[in-house]
């Protein structure tokens, strides 16, 4: 085999155990070539394999993976046999081989889940010292492949190879990569099981899904450790949220920034901004975001303000807020080299910037010219440069910060030379070791010092690259796309394909970056982005307009109805958000994790569900009012017209202009808030509930809180759960309240869809209330205290 060097070397395997030391909780096996192998039982369904190539393990250190993600690990038994030694814990079941350590792993039936092909095997790296270290495992027939990120490719990854390498891909398109994100993340999928693999190594990685060899598929990268976690499943959902709870969740963001945010490369002078502030406003489409892309600065120099664009920028800022915008500026990590500007001194005198191999403090160009860029692998760097957000913050009254260019790019060479160190934490190496992770640590010292500067109130944050675990501190969007109908069929499957990766918080620019999208495809495209965790209208702004009211009616008028739905959903989208922290569910989810005894569902791609509830479909091409789609197992109300559909088939979902398929799963209740121009407008007296009948009993969640703030961590929260259920004749919604928040609202307008029989009577906590029924019956609607318990809707006749 070549390698990704395009040369052959000589390979090497490990030879046949010669000693086994066992501890509470892992098992070090060591080979008579020196070879060894460290397996860790996490938990009943998570091992961590180390492999060492010459005896010693590699520092036990990881960005990822922090120590108080580990689960605590359970108990195991440990067997050796003929050939093999074998593991057993309460869901999975290892073998491992005595002769070349190669695994295998099967559930608790002995049903396969994956087998090594080759293992564990390496080649000296000749330029760098050290080793490339490879696996290869058995790519079975019918297996299927997702996660890794935000590859621009098919949901389904077999067939493919990879790259992992944050790269500036400007206009890239789809089969482009590497691309910004480094999430050395995947899940396998054959006979209904699933499991995952996590390579927690930063340098330049690779994976091969069956595209060399169609039988196998293989991951190494060019130095570090084979350092890999086996997630079990035995479903994909479970699979992604062990990863995500692994490599950690965010906390709660601020619920504003679930609001509409708009941005451009750039609005500037301050007049331009303010306009455009009242643009929003004048025409009644909400808004709760405005982004100041590079031109704010003083000839780019990070953490500066342009007197001639914005001579009094806390007053701007402060203006807008009173006008309910909140203001997000961007901060790159290249800090010109300029001996009369302040950040570039401290950096210089206390040594906090890149230095190259033989001493040079590295220079790279980017927008202020020649640069030097800070080591955030440096605990003392992010400490400085969270500091540094102190005048944009507390000062200016900035509420968020987006991190770009922080693969790192740099103009012309793509990235830093090879041969510049970073201290990564007290195990100093090359770029080459610490690429993958830079624009994490700077995201990491980001939120750091925006979380300082912002408390009580929570910080915001947004990064372009990012290694696993990067969720932890920000949001992400999907970098410079195309207005064009490709990418936004592109966006849909990255955004899904991030949210399965542990990265929910994520976007596109919706309209596209790059050229102008005429009002058809914007709307399209915005039809999506209100669905997205993260919603952004961004244009690189020299090609024309991209606000929603750019391209006159009636697609004015459709942006500001998709834009109201999503400030209607802000409660069902935070909720989600909720259960993202807690659970590490993914906010966004292919159909391959709504069932996946449903082969149907393993190539699909434009279907997936935001939250429990809510399945959409976008529309990917012109000129077209609906297009074909296929529903997973289960009802699904059509949620324009309340027309049930059964799943498992796929049909013509039917979408002029001013629908995108949208469907609810029966039974849901849908929380929804009225129209708000911003988050916190008004206060939310009534909320409405969408209750949608079905014959099953179901569960559905609202999460609230104060919105901001911490109060949250204290039990100022309220959780409440909502159970549907029939008897012969009643319908009935019930309500159960946890945490120790204040009722926030005084009514609920309770709206139930697709009544099967005509309501006689509506009882609510066992007093009879007024309500009012559609003509055909179907729809009844009902105001019932915040407070009630239970809700029942007595039929004439017997529910069907
Ligand atoms: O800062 C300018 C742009 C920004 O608007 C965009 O979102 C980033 O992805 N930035 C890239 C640098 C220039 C790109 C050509």
């Amino acid at each position: 085999m070549l390698n990704d060097l395009g040369t052959k070397r000589e390979e090497f395997f490990p030879g046949v155990v010669q000693q086994v030391q066992q501890t509470d909780h892992h098992l070090v096996f060591t080979c008579a070539n020196r070879a060894g192998l460290k397996v860790e039982i996490l938990a009943d369904g998570l091992l961590r394999f180390t492999f060492s190539t010459e005896g010693a393990f590699a520092r036990d250190f990881s960005y990822a993976v922090f120590g108080q993600n580990k689960p605590s690990p359970p108990a195991f038994e440990f067997k050796e046999l003929a050939d093999h030694f074998r593991i057993t814990t309460q869901e999975l079941i290892c073998t491992i081989s005595k002769n070349g350590l190669r695994t295998r792993m099967m559930d608790r039936s002995g049903q396969l889940l994956n087998e090594d092909e080759k293992g564990f095997h390496w080649e000296e790296h000749q330029d760098y010292g050290g080793d490339i270290v490879k696996m290869s495992k058995v790519a079975q027939p019918q297996e299927f492949y997702y996660g890794l990120g935000d590859k621009a490719n098919n949901m389904n990854l077999r067939g493919e190879r990879f790259e992992n390498w944050g790269a500036d891909t400007y206009g890239y398109g789809k089969g482009s990569d590497p691309l910004y994100k480094n999430i050395n993340f995947y899940m396998g999928l054959h006979q209904r099981s699933a499991y995952g693999i996590f390579f927690d190594n930063t340098f330049r990685s690779f994976f091969d899904f069956g595209r060399e060899r169609k039988d196998v598929t293989s991951f190494w990268a060019q130095g570090g450790t084979m350092d890999y976690y086996f997630i079990y499943g035995p479903t994909l959902l479970e699979v992604t949220q062990k990863y995500t709870l692994l490599t950690g969740t965010p906390e709660l963001p601020p619920l504003w920034s679930l609001g509409y945010h708009q941005c451009k490369w750039s609005y500037y002078p301050e007049k331009v901004v303010k306009d455009l502030a009242k643009g929003f406003r004048e025409r009644q489409i909400p808004c709760d975001a405005l982004y100041l892309d590079i031109d704010y600065m003083e000839g780019f120099r990070c953490f500066t303000w342009s007197k001639d664009h914005f001579p009094e920028p806390a007053r701007m800022v402060q203006e807008l807020k009173e006008d309910g915008f909140k203001t997000v500026v961007i901060i790159d990590p290249g800090i010109k080299i300029d001996p009369d500007y302040w950040v570039y001194k401290q950096g210089m005198e206390n040594d906090y910037f890149c230095r190259r191999a033989d001493g040079p403090v590295y220079k790279g160009t980017v927008w202020p010219g020649l640069c030097h860029f800070p080591d955030y692998t440096r605990e003392d760097v992010r400490q400085w440069w969270s500091g540094l957000f102190e005048g944009l913050i507390s000062e200016v009254g900035v509420k968020g910060v987006w991190n770009d260019m922080n693969e790192p790019a740099v103009f012309e060479i793509g990235t830093f030379p090879n041969d510049v160190r970073h201290h990564f934490d007290g195990d100093p190496g090359s770029h080459r070791k610490a690429h993958n992770i830079y624009g994490m640590q700077m995201a990491r010292a980001t939120y750091d010092g925006v979380k300082r500067f912002s408390y009580p109130d929570r910080p915001f944050t947004i990064t372009r690259s990012g290694y696993a675990g990067v969720q932890r501190y920000a949001s992400v969007w999907t970098g410079d796309n195309i207005a064009s109908w490709e990418h936004l069929w592109l966006a849909n499957i990255q955004c899904q394909r991030l949210s399965i990766s542990g990265i929910s918080f994520v976007g596109s620019d919706i309209g596209g970056f790059i050229e102008t999208p005429d009002g058809e495809l914007y709307i399209r495209w915005l039809q999506l982005g209100v669905f997205h965790p993260f919603c952004r209208t961004h244009s690189s702004g020299d090609h024309g307009e991209q606000e929603p009211w750019s391209f006159g009616e009636p697609y004015t008028s459709l942006a500001r109805k998709f834009i109201e739905l999503r400030y209607q959903l802000l409660p069902y989208l935070y909720t989600t958000f909720w259960q993202y922290t807690t659970q590490g569910t993914p906010m966004l989810r292919p159909l391959a994790l709504l069932d996946q005894n449903d082969p149907e569902c393993y190539d699909r791609m434009a279907e997936f569900c935001v939250g429990d509830h809510l399945l959409l479909c976008p529309i990917t091409q012109a000129g077209v009012g609906g297009r074909r789609m296929y529903l997973p197992l289960g009802e699904w109300y059509d949620f324009w017209t309340d027309k049930v559909f059964f799943g498992k088939q796929e049909f013509w979902a039917s979408a002029p202009l001013d629908q995108i398929p949208m469907f609810v799963r029966a039974g849901a209740v849908i929380p929804f808030y009225p129209v708000q121009q911003y988050v916190g407008e008004k206060e939310i007296t009534e909320l409405t509930l969408h209750v949608y009948y079905s014959a099953n009993t179901c569960q559905s969640v609202l999460y609230e809180d104060g919105g901001d703030g911490y109060g949250y961590e204290e039990g100022q929260y309220q959780q409440k759960t909502f159970l549907t259920a029939t008897s012969l004749t009643t319908y009935s919604l019930s309500q159960q309240v946890q945490g120790d928040g204040k009722e926030a609202h005084e009514t609920y307008r309770v709206i139930f869809h697709g009544m099967p029989a005509a309501t006689a009577a509506v009882l609510v906590d066992g007093q009879d209330v007024p309500f009012e029924a559609s003509e055909n019956q179907a729809t009844l609607t009902v105001k019932v205290p915040a407070t009630f318990n239970q809700l029942s809707l007595h039929s004439v006749m017997p529910t069907t």
